[in-house]
This record gives structure tokens, C-alpha cells and sequence, in this order.
């Protein structure tokens, strides 16, 4: 049996550091936080973790808006504390990933300070361009093009100091970098290989999509505008009212992926140690989300790219025989011998309880679990965290503020996901001794916190380390798999090796109760031994499933 290499079959979970644990009560996660909970990634049998951004930022997008890359928001604290944190965390085995933001920097970064007053050097730092001269009004300044930004409104913003517009496909305060300019692709890889130096194991690299844009010399000297997507409903700027043609998934954006796996895989030539990885992150159809592990030609990229198929195709709504199609969709489209990694949430989504059934959080975490490949778990999701409800006086979230107003902006809102962590019962859920803490602490966390969930006899938290430990059987890190629907509701999932005990998972995903034929089950020998159950379920470990039939209750894993 081959080795496996530390990361291929992780247990990778997500920190969101201004919500996981405040040391200094002002209301605001640090990384002195992080570093006094390093004990719970031990007792749930996390192997890596990645943390959202933790550089300086006038947090706009709460620290995707990165002023300076090589200092520590102050929030957070000093780079002392950031040394700290990782020599501890390697102490106990446990590898730290940050999170790389190369599509865009902070207005406020030197960067663009300089770029903006045309210092030389740094003209070309950002994405810029004369405007348009309106026909019907020459003091008019159009924007270059109909580009829209994520955030809304137009992707072009007009600098009055160097008198013409910069692209930013986020928030206007977060300029997009120009990647035709060398120097850019330089200072990216230089602050790759600072943090490198301090001995950081990789990078989660943020929204590559949008890294490259039409360039203006393919189309006449102006920037093309996207066409418009024909949906009557969307107004112009609207997210929706263009088809990014221009603007997202450009094939070149592809070889600056390529050219930073060559950098990474030298530098692990150059100073040994354990490989050091890259996760890119970018929501794209299936054959561009591909192109991240790498092209035909052979070269390669990401280590993975994240799969947010759990996250955008499925829902309470899905089917079992759709929870199949996603599942082996993903897996047949992956390169050959590439790894395959799951996920049911992140920072930027509505957690999975509220996405799916409450009954379903346990099956979904062992979905997660006993597939083949890395298993991502985003901070909460290990106690089966609800999204926290945050009143509109409340938001914080930029995409919230500038797409929705008091009534719409709940669609939008980040905010729900990324509410304080539930360690216990007492005030702010352990999170913070502060009287407020920077988004509400979410009203459930007497009934969902870690610290009730380790006393429970059974709960989300002992499924998810059950689980955990399970992954250590051979059937589940080198084993096959089979994914097949039984019925509409029911589907199974199996993972075997020669001689190896078989891992069978059986998932009611209906809101109704389904009785499957156990003979159906390919690879499955009766009688069997139920491990672990669904929270809800009336089996307990140890149980034996043996018989014609079996009954699963709706949500029942
Ligand atoms: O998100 C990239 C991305 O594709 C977003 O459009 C995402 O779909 C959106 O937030 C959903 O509402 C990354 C980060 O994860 C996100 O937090 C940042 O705001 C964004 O990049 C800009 O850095």
C-alpha cells in the first residue's frame, strides 16, 4: 500500500479567524485566540487547517482587502503572536495553510497609492483605462466598458488623483491587479515565498477566476463590453445583467496558476521539508474548475481546486439520485490519479443546516468524510452550527451592504455564516468576555456548543470524531468507491480494498422515511455492524444490519 503524502487525504478545516476565539476581549477573533484552542483541531482529528485572511486590511471585505502582505492585521495581532501560533500548531502536527489574495489589493495598499499617482514602477500595477467619451454629452466620462462587479454596480471605478478608472471585479476598494504587468506576477511570488520563509505548509488561494481580463490590444483598444445575458429581470450593473465572457475564466489565467505550482514544487526542491501545497478557490463549470489541477499538455496546478458542488448544486431539494450524479460527476471529470476534495460550506455561503434539512448534518458530514480525497470542514460545521440571524441595523458584509437594501439583503448576506463560534453556554458562547463581539453571537449556541456536545452522549461533535477516526481504515485512504442510488431517497456509498474491511454508507436524503433492499448493495456482507449513526437515527454502534430490508428515517444516515 502506497504512502500517502500529509495532505491527500486531510482532514482540512477552515478558520475564520475574526469569528473562531477572542483573547484580548475587544469582540474580535485574534490569533493568540487560535493559538489557546489548538487542542480542539487535536480532539476532533483535524490534520490541516487554513485560515481566512489574517494581513493588514482597512477590512472592507474583512481582510480580502489586504493593505500590506507582509504584516499582520492588528486586530489580530503581531507577527510575534503569528510565529507563535505556527510553531505550536507544528508542535502538534498540524499544518497551517493562509490564504493567498493575488486578483486584488486594498486602495489603501502601497501598491496602489503609488500606482495611482503614476510612480514609476508601479504605473501599471492596477488595471487601468482612459473613459469613454459620451456621445450625447461630451462632459460625461464613461466607464470602459459594461463590466459589473461581484459586489454591484460597475466593475470600473473613476479616480479623480490619475483621472481615469480602475477595474475592481470585488469592492471598489479593492482594485484588481494587473497580471499582464511582469512586476505584479514578481511581488506575488515574493510574498508567496516570504511567507514560505516563515514556514507556512501552503496556500488557500482566493477567486482566481478573475484574475485575467480581455486585454484591449485583441479588441481594437477598448475593453469589449460582456454581452448581456437577455434576462429581462436584471438592470445594467446588476450581477446577472452581462455573461462575464471578458471578465471571468479566461484561459490565460490558467499559466500564472502553472507557473506558481513550478515555484511552489522548487521551493520544496530547494528546502526540503513536507510538501507545500496550493487549494485554489473559484466558483466555475466543471471543465474550467478542472483546468486547475492542471492542462493536457501536462503541466500542473493547484494541488485541487475546492469543490463547492455540495455547496451550489445541491440543497433540501435534491434527490438522491442528483446527490449520485454530483458526487461521481466530480470524480469522473478529475485527471486521472488527481486527489478529490468535499465540502458543505465556507465563509461566503449559508451554512448547510440551512441549505439542507437539520436531520441531514450528520449524513452530510460523513458524505464528507468517507469520500475518497480531503474533507474540508469550515469552522462550525463540526457542532452542525446554523447560520446566526443578523438584523439589517447589524450587517457588516460589503457584498450585503452594496447589493441589498432592508428588505433584500438577507440573499446576499455573509454575514449569518460567519457569527461567532460556540465553544460553551456561557456569555458570548465562550467566544469573547467583551460586552458585544463585531456580529451577533447566534441565539442557539446554548443548545449547539462544543462543550455540551463533548459531555452529550451522542452529538454532531462525537459523530464528526468517530468519523475522523474512521478515515484511518485502509478502505477509506486508498480504498474504491461506488455511488449508486437504491430509490429516489436512499443512496449508498461504498468504500472497499481487497481484504481490507468495506465501509458502507447508506443516506436518506428525503423528508419521508424509505426501506431499501440490503441485497442491492453491492460489496455489502450481512450481517454488518453499524460504526457510527446519524444523531437522529435509533441505531447505535455496535448495532447489527442483517435482513431483507432496512427503514431510514428522512435525513437518516
Ligand atoms: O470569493 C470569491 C468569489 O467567487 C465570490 O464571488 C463569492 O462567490 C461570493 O463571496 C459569494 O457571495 C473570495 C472570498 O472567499 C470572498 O470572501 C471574498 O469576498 C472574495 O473572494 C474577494 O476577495
Amino acid at each position: 500500500i502506497i504512502e500517502l503524502d500529509w495532505w491527500e487525504h486531510c482532514v482540512l478545516y477552515q478558520i475564520y479567524p475574526r469569528s473562531f476565539k477572542d483573547s484580548d476581549a475587544d469582540g474580535i477573533g485574534d490569533l493568540k485566540g487560535i493559538t489557546s484552542e489548538l487542542e480542539h483541531f487535536k480532539e476532533a482529528g483535524v490534520d490541516a487547517m487554513w485560515m481566512s485572511p489574517i494581513f493588514e486590511s482597512p477590512m472592507v471585505d474583512f481582510g480580502y482587502d489586504i493593505s500590506n502582505f507582509y504584516r499582520i492585521h492588528h486586530e489580530y495581532g503581531t507577527m510575534e503572536d503569528f510565529d507563535d501560533l505556527l510553531k505550536k500548531a507544528h508542535e502538534l502536527g498540524l499544518k497551517v495553510l493562509l490564504d493567498f489574495v493575488p486578483n486584488h489589493a486594498s486602495n489603501q495598499s502601497d501598491y496602489f497609492i503609488r500606482s495611482e499617482a503614476r510612480e514609476e514602477g508601479y504605473e501599471d500595477f492596477f488595471v487601468w483605462a482612459d473613459a469613454l467619451e459620451d456621445p450625447d454629452n461630451a462632459s460625461n466620462r464613461l466607464p470602459p466598458s459594461n463590466w459589473v462587479s461581484q459586489f454591484g454596480g460597475s466593475a470600473w471605478e473613476w479616480s479623480e488623483a490619475r483621472r481615469q478608472f480602475y477595474l475592481h471585479q470585488f469592492a471598489i476598494e479593492q482594485p484588481d491587479f494587473n497580471f499582464r504587468n511582469p512586476a505584479v506576477k514578481d511581488e506575488l511570488i515574493k510574498i508567496m515565498k516570504f511567507w514560505l520563509d516563515k514556514g507556512v505548509d501552503g496556500f488557500r488561494v482566493d477567486a482566481l477566476p478573475y484574475m485575467m481580463e480581455a486585454d484591449p490590444a485583441d479588441h481594437g483598444g477598448r475593453y469589449p463590453d460582456d454581452p448581456l445575458s437577455g434576462l429581462a429581470q436584471f438592470e445594467p450593473h446588476q450581477l446577472g445583467y452581462t455573461i462575464p465572457l471578458y471578465t471571468k475564466d479566461l484561459i490565460e489565467l490558467y499559466d500564472i496558476v502553472y507557473e506558481w505550482r513550478e515555484f511552489i514544487d522548487q521551493y520544496l526542491k530547494d528546502n526540503k521539508g513536507s510538501t507545500r501545497v496550493l487549494f485554489s478557490e473559484g466558483y466555475a463549470n466543471v471543465s474550467m474548475t478542472m483546468l486547475y489541477y492542471g492542462n493536457e499538455e501536462g503541466k500542473l496546478g493547484a494541488h485541487f481546486p475546492f469543490n463547492f458542488d455540495f455547496v451550489k448544486e445541491l440543497s433540501y431539494e435534491s434527490n438522491a439520485r442528483d446527490f449520485t450524479y454530483t458526487i461521481l460527476r466530480w470524480l469522473t471529470y478529475m485527471p486521472a490519479k488527481a486527489v478529490a476534495n468535499w465540502q458543505t460550506g465556507n465563509h461566503d455561503n449559508n451554512r448547510a443546516p440551512s441549505r439542507f434539512r437539520e436531520n441531514m448534518v450528520d449524513g452530510l458530514t460523513a458524505l464528507n468524510l468517507l469520500l475518497p480525497g480531503v474533507a474540508v470542514t469550515y469552522q462550525g460545521e463540526e457542532i452542525g452550527m446554523r447560520d446566526g440571524f443578523v438584523s439589517w441595523e447589524d450587517t457588516v458584509d460589503v457584498e450585503a451592504l452594496r447589493r441589498g437594501n432592508n428588505e433584500t439583503y438577507m440573499q446576499y448576506s455573509r454575514d449569518p455564516c460567519r457569527t461567532p463560534y460556540h465553544w460553551n453556554n456561557s456569555t458570548n458562547a465562550g467566544f469573547s468576555t467583551h460586552n458585544s463581539t463585531w456580529l451577533p453571537v447566534a441565539d442557539d449556541y446554548k443548545e449547539i456548543n462544543l462543550a455540551k456536545q463533548m459531555e452529550d452522549a451522542r452529538s454532531h461533535f462525537k459523530v464528526y470524531q468517530t468519523l475522523v477516526k474512521l478515515r484511518k481504515e485502509k478502505a477509506l485512504s486508498h480504498g474504491e468507491y461506488l455511488v449508486r442510488a437504491l430509490s429516489d431517497r436512499t443512496f449508498y456509498l461504498v468504500r472497499y480494498l481487497r481484504t481490507f474491511d468495506t465501509v458502507v454508507m447508506l443516506f436518506n436524503v428525503a423528508d419521508q422515511p424509505d426501506t431499501v433492499v440490503l441485497r442491492r448493495v453491492l460489496k455489502l456482507d450481512l450481517p454488518a455492524t453499524v460504526v457510527v449513526a446519524s444523531i437522529h437515527s435509533t441505531r447505535l454502534a455496535g448495532d447489527t444490519i442483517e435482513g431483507e430490508n432496512l427503514t431510514l428515517a428522512a435525513g437518516e444516515a
